[in-house]
């Protein structure tokens, strides 16, 4: 006689192992990423400082702050009378790149037109 080393076929079926099911479609790798404090600082800001001085003509000021900081003329008057009065004033707050332009920019139409208005820009903070 030939004995089959298989099982009986009246024994019970041997019992499952339990089955985990992943909540999410990975299959099970799944890796859970840890929230980390935000390291990036926002950028360094800058604002561009008009200067007074007895020569530059107040209109060609309020023209500058109006073209290029895009002030409406009452604004633009407003900011130009503040510097009149103190000294210095703020004509608008920049990334580094923009304020240096800004500064550039009021600088030359100054000299073109034979003025000596002084433009600078401060970082703030
Ligand atoms: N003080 C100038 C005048 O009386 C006017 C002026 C205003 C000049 C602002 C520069 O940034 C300035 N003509």
């Amino acid at each position: 006689m030939i004995s089959m080393a298989t099982q009986s076929p009246k024994s019970p079926a041997p019992p499952k192992a339990p089955v985990f099911k992943p909540d999410d479609a990975s299959g099970g790798d799944a890796v859970v990423l840890e929230r980390r404090p935000q390291k990036t600082k926002p950028p360094q800001m800058f604002q561009v400082v008009l200067l007074n001085d007895d020569y530059t003509p107040m209109e060609f000021v309020v023209v500058v702050i109006q073209e290029f900081f895009n002030k409406d003329r009452e604004t633009a008057t407003q900011i130009m009378l503040k510097i009149h009065l103190d000294g210095k004033g703020v004509c608008g707050v920049f990334s580094k790149d923009v304020a240096s332009t800004k500064v550039d920019q009021v600088t030359e139409a100054a000299r073109k037109n034979g003025h000596p208005l002084q433009c600078v820009c401060e970082p703030i903070e």
